[in-house]
């Protein structure tokens, strides 16, 4: 891992620690933010059903689908080398990728991410996962950038979710207004190509989109070889609209070890259902 461009700086692992979030030197240009922005255009325009707010997990194969390309470019995607070693640095050496997720934003119409930790949703014990979310294009408070609560990480606890189930947010759960210190609050604004890595507990969320520009991103989700993907936690999706059923969820090992030996990397890789409950 010696000498690669996207190694974190010491300063970088440290924020990451402190705050919970990272925006590492580091960005796709060139070549690879046209493979990135192409897989999430094909994805986008083969799915029209699907919202675009929804598009989980494109890196594995759905079942039904003609384009296993799109999905073959989101699994290489997830997988560079130059990802990985910023990751190996947060995480440890042992590395699975289980989830990803683009998370696009129409002009004027993108809807809101509502606060939230990534932990309420997840099925990891113990919780773990670092997101590298990638921007594929301009993020800017306008149209909805990410916004973190820095340090919410710290205590490594969840903070107490409601349901807004049927409110039309990406998300179907929303940490209470009162739980977040507005001081504590950053938004993070991107460059097409940038990148933010944030830690399982770090707690965040995007305004609406009430620009004329799109804003997406591409979230990878990457857990420690120390760590369980426990398909015996019930657990749902986590959005009203689009189905998944996260206990036949494919695992990917792509560095090291699975150190618990009890992660299973066989089910899940022939396909995904992705099933679309309602368009909102
Ligand atoms: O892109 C967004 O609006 C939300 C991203 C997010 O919640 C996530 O990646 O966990």
């Amino acid at each position: 891992m010696k000498n690669q461009p996207s190694l974190l700086r010491k300063q970088d692992i440290k924020r990451y620690h402190e705050d919970g979030f990272v925006v590492p030197k580091y960005k796709f240009s060139g070549e690879k933010l046209q493979k990135l922005r192409r897989a999430a255009s094909d994805l986008i325009s083969h799915y029209p059903h699907i919202p675009t707010e929804g598009l989980v997990s494109p890196h594995i194969f759905y079942i039904g689908s003609n384009r296993p390309d799109i999905h073959d470019a989101f699994l290489d995607i997830c997988k560079m080398p130059e990802l990985l070693d910023i990751v190996e640095q947060l995480i440890g050496p042992d590395i699975i990728i289980w989830g990803s997720r683009i998370f696009s934003k129409g002009p004027k119409t993108g809807r809101s991410t509502p606060w939230h930790q990534d932990g309420e949703y997840w099925p990891i014990r113990p919780l773990a996962t670092a997101t590298l979310w990638i921007a594929i294009d301009d993020c800017t408070e306008e149209n909805g950038c990410l916004k973190i609560l820095s340090g919410s990480h710290r205590d490594k606890i969840l903070l107490p979710h409601e349901s807004i189930a049927g409110s039309g947010a990406a998300l179907d759960k929303e940490i209470h207004p009162d739980n977040l210190d507005e001081r504590n609050i950053i938004s993070v604004p991107l460059k097409a190509g940038e990148m933010v890595i944030f830690d399982v507990f770090t707690a965040h969320g995007a305004s609406p989109n009430f620009s004329d520009h799109r804003r997406a991103g591409f979230a990878i989700r990457y857990m420690p070889g120390t760590s369980l993907y426990d398909r015996n936690m019930n657990v749902g999706s986590g959005q009203d609209d689009v189905q998944t059923d996260l206990s036949k969820r494919a695992l990917f090992l792509v560095r090291g070890e699975d150190k618990t030996g009890r992660n299973n990397f066989t089910i899940g890789h022939e396909g995904m259902l992705v099933e679309v409950t309602s368009k909102t």
